[in-house]
C-alpha cells in the first residue's frame, strides 16, 4: 500500500475529489497554505493499494492544471529610506505536487 499526498489547487480541488470517489478511492481533504505564495490550496491524502496507485496517479494528472498565479514578492532594499517594497511576480502553479510513501501499517479500529 501507498500513501499519497498531492498538493492541489483549490480550483482543482472539488473535481479531483468527486473524480477520485468515483473510482472508487478513499479520500482526506485537507485545508493548506502554500509557503511561497501565501495562498490556499489543498492537500489530498489518499491511502491506495499497489495495483490502484497508477490509477490515482493518473485522475490527477487528467484533472490538475498548470496555471499563472501572481505572487507579491518583497524586492531588496530601495531608496534611501531602506523600506521594502514589495511588487507583483508571476509564477507558474504546478497541477500538482505529489509526495508518493509506502504504508508500513494501515489500521482502522
Ligand atoms: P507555494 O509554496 O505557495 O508555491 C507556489 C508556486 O510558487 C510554486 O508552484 C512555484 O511555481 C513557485 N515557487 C515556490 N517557491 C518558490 C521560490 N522559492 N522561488 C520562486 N518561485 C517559487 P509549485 O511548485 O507547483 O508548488 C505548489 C505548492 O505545492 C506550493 O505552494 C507548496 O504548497 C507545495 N509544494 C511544492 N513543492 C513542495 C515541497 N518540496 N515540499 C512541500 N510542499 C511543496
Amino acid at each position: 500500500m501507498k500513501l499519497i499526498i498531492a498538493i492541489v489547487q483549490d480550483e482543482d480541488a472539488t473535481r479531483l475529489v468527486s473524480s477520485l470517489m468515483n473510482e472508487g478511492y478513499s479520500v482526506t481533504k485537507l485545508a493548506t497554505t502554500g509557503g511561497f505564495l501565501r495562498a490556499g490550496n489543498t492537500t489530498l491524502l489518499l491511502g491506495v493499494d499497489d495495483e490502484k496507485f497508477q490509477g490515482a496517479l493518473d485522475v490527477i494528472e487528467k484533472i490538475c492544471k498548470s496555471r499563472k498565479q501572481i505572487a507579491t514578492s518583497p524586492s531588496p532594499v530601495s531608496g534611501a529610506a531602506g523600506a521594502y517594497v514589495p511588487y507583483p511576480i508571476e509564477v507558474m502553479v504546478g497541477g500538482a505536487t505529489v509526495f508518493v510513501m509506502n504504508v508500513e501499517q494501515f489500521i482502522k479500529i
